[in-house]
């Protein structure tokens, strides 16, 4: 394995929806290793579907919490089984899937204290979850709870201007406050409210690690400009919510968070001296491990389709969110997400493509751009932005039909998705043209063709960097950002200058404002 020996190591983590993964990077930047553990395959005993269980009543979603904590205990005796030398590592840090909460039962802090380094964590903390099935953040069943808070707070918009958010589903706050209802005994065992990414540091500090500005923003409970709990929206979610959550931190400063714990040190070999930073959401993540210019849009394509961006101001709107900005607690991160992403793609890759993406690709490339006008849209599940869910095509004529061809199907899927994205982060601030960089990542940024029409749809230049885990990347860079002190910008030096791999085609930018103006009016129709 290339482990350089001389320079310090960064480790970082991502607790995504369908696996974990781990990134270790040298002073330079350097990939050293990468690896990842697959909750469907690699932990069958949790029968997940793309890492979740969807519930019969399909709004209701959730992942067994021990599930990550198991997938945890395998992926670092596999690192340590490749050879790794974990004293090497410096400082870890890490991200999570956004808005999945983890509730820690009256007890689990001692336990977390006095894990035993010779039994592997799932086997020590399977006693120590009052709710066993994690929200996340593809749950939609908390539409009455949103109501509640919003109204609880003024209506709508109100909310937006405390969080950064209207009332969205899969908010953890309206998680909380069902959970609060539904299941009341359950809540009052619990002792501590985590995120999925301050759960994870908190397995790694062996103690409560704090939330961060940027991860809770997505909770609609954060005052996102004062930086600290609403108590109005505390108040609407729980009792004693406030003494459930602990403080919030800001995401890069490392003296709130701490060392990694001696169950790490003697079962794995790391040093006593490594530093935990702040874990944060993984779109976030992303951020920082795009290390992107001014003006740079990202898209990413993983489980969830998102599109992001830095920004210096904010102004609250009832779409979209905003973030307090993982690098910069003064700037924040606009961000629309998109619960039909890269499954949607996968179901159509299996019915129209033989489950191959090489087929999928071309049936991109044999369809011309616009589809001959023919549009579908694709909700496998409830989507976010419209709230909706089902299949609708319709012809060149917007007549409904039943089918498409399978080339015009993949496209119809790409199209409509792409076109979905650009208009929804327009809203929240993007604007793009020739001269923007989009930046690509996540699962299905390895794919050219699509790729292709991402340009054509967006009508500006599509950028990918040979690492394509943004999230675990920038995990390393932010676990570097923290104990270091140093500036960003000099964090990210070496990282891999981002290469052009696709720009729009002549023609494309006619095609899809008519397009566009057409998706508009159908997404409106459901
Ligand atoms: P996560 O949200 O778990 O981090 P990833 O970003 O790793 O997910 O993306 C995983 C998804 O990437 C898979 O569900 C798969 O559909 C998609 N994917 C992988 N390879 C390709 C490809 N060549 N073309 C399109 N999509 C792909
Ligand atoms: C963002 C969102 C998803 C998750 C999972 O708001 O819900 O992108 O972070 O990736």
């Amino acid at each position: 394995m290339a482990q350089d020996t001389g320079s310090g190591v960064y480790l970082g983590f991502d607790f995504s929806t369908q696996q974990i993964k781990v990134i270790a990077v040298n002073e330079d930047s350097k990939v050293l290793h990468e690896a990842a553990v697959k909750f469907d395959t690699d932990l069958p005993e949790f029968k997940t579907q793309g890492g979740a269980h969807i519930h019969d009543d399909k709004v209701t979603v959730t992942a067994p919490t021990l599930m990550w904590v198991k997938a945890l205990d395998l992926l670092l005796d596999q690192v340590k089984t490749s050879g790794f030398d974990f004293s090497k590592v410096l400082a870890i840090s890490g991200a999570g899937q956004q808005h999945g909460s983890v509730y820690w039962k009256t007890g689990a802090q001692n336990t977390l204290r006095q894990l035993d380094p010779v039994k592997p964590l799932h086997q020590q903390l399977q006693d120590s979850f009052s709710v066993a099935d994690s929200p996340i953040w593809m749950d939609a069943s908390t539409t009455t709870q949103c109501q509640q808070l919003e109204t609880a707070v003024g209506g709508p918009m109100r909310l937006a201007e405390i969080t950064g958010a209207r009332g969205f589903e899969r908010y953890t706050g309206n998680q909380i406050m069902k959970i609060s209802q539904t299941q009341p005994d359950a809540y009052s065992k619990t002792e501590r409210i985590s995120l999925v990414s301050s759960f994870a540091a908190t397995l790694f500090c062996g103690d409560y690690a704090p939330i961060d500005y940027s991860d809770g923003s997505g909770m609609n409970l954060l005052d996102i400009v004062n930086k600290s709990w609403s108590q109005e929206c505390l108040k609407a979610c729980g009792e004693n919510l406030a003494e459930k959550l602990g403080e919030p931190v800001p995401s890069t400063l490392l003296w709130y968070v701490g060392k990694i714990s001696k169950y790490f040190v003697d079962r794995y070999g790391f040093s006593p001296a490594c530093q935990v930073v702040a874990f944060t959401g993984d779109n976030p993540a992303s951020l920082a491990g795009l290390a992107p210019r001014e003006g740079d849009a990202i898209v990413s394509l993983g489980t969830s389709d998102t599109v992001f961006l830095w920004l210096n101001e904010q102004k609250a709107g009832l779409e979209g969110h905003i973030f307090v900005n993982p690098i910069d607690p003064m700037d924040y991160m606009a961000l629309v997400c998109f619960k039909n992403g890269s499954l949607t793609r996968e179901r159509i890759q299996k019915e129209c493509a033989s489950g191959s993406w090489n087929t999928f690709s071309s049936c991109l490339t044999s369809t011309p751009m616009g589809n001959n006008g023919n549009i579908g849209i694709y909700f496998d599940t409830t989507e976010i932005q419209p709230l909706a869910m089902g299949t609708s095509r319709f012809n060149s004529n917007g007549e409904k039909v039943e089918s498409f061809s399978p080339e015009v199907e993949v496209r119809a899927v790409l199209e409509s998705q792409f076109l979905a994205r650009r208009m929804y982060a327009e809203l929240r601030g993007m604007s793009v043209g020739p001269q923007t960089r989009v930046l690509a990542t996540g699962g299905a940024s390895s794919n050219k063709a699509i790729l292709q029409v991402l340009s054509d749809v967006f009508n500006a230049p599509v950028y990918v960097t040979d690492v394509p885990n943004s999230a675990a990347l920038g995990g390393c860079y932010r676990a570097k950002h923290g104990v270091t002190g140093m500036n960003f910008s000099e964090v990210v030096k070496g990282h891999p200058e981002p290469v052009c791999v696709a720009t729009p085609t002549k023609g494309s930018a006619e095609i899809y404002q008519r397009l566009s103006e057409r998706y508009k009016a159908l997404e409106q129709q459901m």
